[in-house]
């Protein structure tokens, strides 16, 4: 593998999903292959869990790392090419890139969307400028519309705790005070529906996602309907992606908070979040400390779909 951008890269779902259980139960019988490598992590955003697990992960694997707070020590950086940089950015991406380059063997990096340019967003002109101008393998920590190690460890745990060959899974808007990307709806959507399971997304009106992303899963306006059945529950909050609402917070609705009635309509769902999650905003405090919330569980799978991803880079290295 060359890079990890999206689900396409990972290939065939069932071999990953099996390789990554392989490495779950033995996750330093590949400790030699990272040895002498280097990985570069790049934050321009915050981070918890992509921060520490990827790191891991690449510990597992035997390798060293290099982790880069863009925001926080390093020089301002422009991303945009034709600008008079008369501002208080000092550098340039177009030279930081092949200078970071110069320092390692694979390239993670986290670039939100700036909810702003829909274009540029969904263009991925950040992680699209390391691929092209790194010339190093590069993988996606959060990037503007995808979020894809999140839906891999997410996939994986619907794996470990499905007790049916399809199970019903449903993702569901829930509010939030500031407007989040769509990253992590998105990627979700995108690898459930590489799947055989029932899936289904549920959010308010206003709040459709790029159809390229919805495929063809079933939408469902009526949440309480949605919920019907559940196997799983997905939350998260996302901003608008439809214009002229692009990035923007269009309810507060405190009626999508998942909780305990919510939760009593589906089949005795578990219930899922990536985190970082907001309690009674997003999901209130019994539903989360349920004995059927998994959100730990499926954080801690981030250890293991990061080891997954830098085993296939490792081994595309020249
Ligand atoms: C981010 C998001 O919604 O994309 C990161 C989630 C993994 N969440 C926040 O910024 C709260
Ligand atoms: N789920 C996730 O990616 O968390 P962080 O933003 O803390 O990395």
């Amino acid at each position: 593998m060359k890079k990890f951008t999206t689900v396409d890269d990972i290939g065939n779902l069932r071999e990953a999903v099996d390789e990554a259980l392989m490495i779950k139960k033995d996750r330093f019988a590949f400790s030699d292959l990272g040895r002498n490598r280097t990985l570069l992590m790049i934050f321009f955003n915050s981070s918890l869990r992509t921060r520490l697990s990827t790191q891991k992960a690449a510990i597992n694997l035997g390798m060293n790392v290099i982790v880069l707070d863009v925001n926080q020590g390093a020089w301002k950086l422009e991303t945009e090419r034709g600008v008079i940089m008369d501002g208080d950015k000092a550098e340039h991406l177009l030279e930081a890139i092949p200078v970071m380059a110069c320092y390692c063997d694979i390239i993670g990096v986290r670039s939100f969307a700036g909810l702003k340019d829909k274009n540029e967003d969904y263009e991925e002109r950040v992680i699209e400028q390391f691929i092209r101008y790194s010339g190093k393998s590069v993988f996606s920590m959060e990037a503007a519309t995808r979020h894809p190690l999140q839906s891999f460890a997410d996939l994986i745990t619907i794996e470990e705790f499905k007790t049916k060959p399809r199970p019903k899974v449903v993702m569901t808007w829930a509010p939030h005070p500031r407007a989040l990307p769509q990253a992590v709806p998105n990627s979700f959507a995108e690898w459930m529906n590489r799947t055989d399971y029932e899936f289904v997304i549920t959010h308010p009106e206003g709040y459709e996602l790029d159809p390229r992303f919805v495929g063809n899963a079933r939408v469902e306006y009526d949440r309480d309907k949605a919920f019907e059945g559940a196997d799983f529950i997905y939350a998260k909050n996302w901003s608008a992606y439809a214009d002229p609402n692009y990035g923007k917070v269009l309810s507060t609705d405190r009626s999508w908070m998942v909780d305990a009635r919510a939760m009593s309509l589906t089949d005795n769902a578990f219930f899922m979040h990536c985190l970082p999650v907001r309690r009674n905003m997003i999901v209130s405090d019994d539903v989360i400390e349920s004995e059927r919330s998994i959100v730990i569980p499926e954080a801690a799978n981030r250890e293991i779909s990061a080891q997954t991803v830098l085993k296939r880079l490792l081994e595309g290295l020249k």
